[in-house]
């Protein structure tokens, strides 16, 4: 059992109407008595008044919930008080806690860890708590509560137990070289070590689905200077997050708003108008919207409708299968919508909008929500959703391959070894030190 007893508030900071405080340790029982609440039920919310220790003034009335261990989040004896959520209250009982010898504020990520530490969770639930915690999107709320309830985990579990399986069977080859195993051991280790090798190769190739879904999808709004692109990104937003000019490169830094589309986090960018221009800062816009563009998942090109049907060369060079072509401003247009489609390349124009009086924004939104769901199409229920999780299983991947062209059965085994190793660091089960840094500083003080 660890040393120290921790505390800290679980709900968040600032005036509500209840706060929640978190006590975890062997003298979290003793917490409560210094308090003045009579040993309650394990597991039952008790009615109870708060204490403090050393002045025995009154200074809550609250709510009390015991856990004592193992039945606990953490695994040790935990103690929760649900107390009036006043800057004063809170404030009290945390200075009453920190009197207590023995006692003191926890570490962010520390009740976690704790959990960690008894086997109440692995690596990729706690992770998932993480995100769970900082799920915005319908989408990664389901995906952290699939890695919560162990998808992930049991995946892995899973390759690594037949992995072990398979590397007694064959140090048993190379232990026993003169006793009588059947012939076919040695087969049954190489087809299940290339059984695995699919799998995992499969699972890696997934276009990074489950890292994208928690890191919010990427779009990029480009165009020539005065296309509306800040005018179209404050639209989306529903605020006015990007100065609107009608003076030519206006927009300069790259301007982030974050959105939920068709229950999907989104990042959508508005960048600099795109054109060749003497001014250094105007240079540098340019340079970082192409960049934005680059790296975009999705990008909307967007065509001055006041000048249709020209359209800028700097834009139309970077139109490809990422791209959804839009011309805005569609109340200024003085030709028939008619003639929108351009024979000469089919991926030119697909929408008009004008922002000024709504038309098409519902339709560029139903568009934008059908690309993204294409992109997220058969994702399953576990997903890798962390480079950690990624390198791990690649590392995994190459030491099987190495495996099957070692020249020595012994080298074979010892790839084989790594191999497991490699999964096991994704749960957590072996070289746990390096990594547990790493995921526990992900949380805050508290969780
Ligand atoms: N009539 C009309 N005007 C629009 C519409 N959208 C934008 N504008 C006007 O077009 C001008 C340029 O708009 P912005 O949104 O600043 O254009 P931008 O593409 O961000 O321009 P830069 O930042 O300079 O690259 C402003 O005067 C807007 O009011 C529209 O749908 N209809
Ligand atoms: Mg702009």
């Amino acid at each position: 059992m660890s040393a120290d007893t921790i505390f800290a508030l679980a709900s968040a900071p600032g005036r509500a109407g209840i706060a929640v405080i978190r006590i975890s340790g062997d003298k979290a029982g003793k917490t409560l008595i210094r308090l003045g609440c009579k040993s309650p039920e394990p597991r039952k919310a008790t009615r109870a008044t708060l204490i403090d220790p050393t002045t025995k003034e009154r200074i809550d009335d609250g709510l009390v919930l015991w856990f004592p261990a193992p039945r606990s989040f953490t695994g040790e004896d935990v103690v929760e008080l649900h107390i009036h959520g006043g800057r004063a209250v809170i404030d009290s009982v945390m200075a009453a806690l920190a009197s207590i010898g023995g006692v003191r504020p926890a570490e962010p990520g520390e009740f976690t860890r704790r959990a960690f530490g008894n086997d109440k969770l692995d690596l990729t639930q706690a992770e998932a708590l993480a995100d769970l915690v900082d799920a915005e999107s319908r989408a990664q709320q389901r995906q952290a509560l699939a890695q919560m309830n162990g998808a992930l985990k049991q995946l892995t579990d899973d390759w690594r137990h037949r992995l072990v399986q398979s590397l007694a069977h064959l140090e048993a080859v190379i232990d026993f070289p003169d006793e009588d195993l059947p012939p076919e051991v040695a087969d049954r280790v190489w087809g299940e070590v290339r059984d695995l090798e699919s799998s995992i190769a499969t699972f890696l190739d997934d276009a990074h689905r489950g890292e994208r879904i928690r890191e919010g999808l990427s779009i990029a709004i480009i165009g020539e200077p005065n296309a509306g692109k800040s005018s179209l990104l404050n639209t989306l937003a529903k605020r006015d997050a990007a100065i609107v000019s009608a003076t030519p490169g206006t927009t300069r830094d790259v301007i982030e708003v974050h959105l939920d589309i068709g229950g999907y986090a989104v990042t959508l960018a508005d960048t600099a108008g795109l054109r060749a221009t003497t001014d250094d800062v105007e240079k540098e816009g340019v340079r970082r919207a192409r960049q934005r563009a680059q790296g975009a998942d999705v990008r909307l090109a967007l065509f001055d409708g006041s000048v249709y049907p020209t359209r800028d060369h700097e834009t139309s060079a970077l139109i490809d299968e990422k791209t959804i072509c839009v011309v805005s401003k569609a109340d200024l247009l003085n030709q028939e919508r008619e003639v929108e489609l351009d024979s000469a390349n089919d991926l030119w124009p697909t929408h008009f909008i004008s922002v000024k009086t709504g038309f098409g924004l519902d339709e560029l939104l139903r568009r934008l929500e059908d690309v993204i769901k294409k992109k997220f199409d058969g994702s399953s229920s576990v997903a890798i959703t962390r480079v950690r999780h990624r390198v791990a299983l690649e590392e995994c991947l190459s030491a099987l391959k190495r495996s099957q062209s070692a020249a020595l059965p012994e080298l074979a085994s010892e790839d084989l070894r790594l191999a497991a190793r490699a999964l096991g660091r994704i749960t957590g089960r072996v070289d746990v030190e390096e990594i547990l840094d790493i995921v526990f500083r992900e949380f805050c003080i508290g969780k």
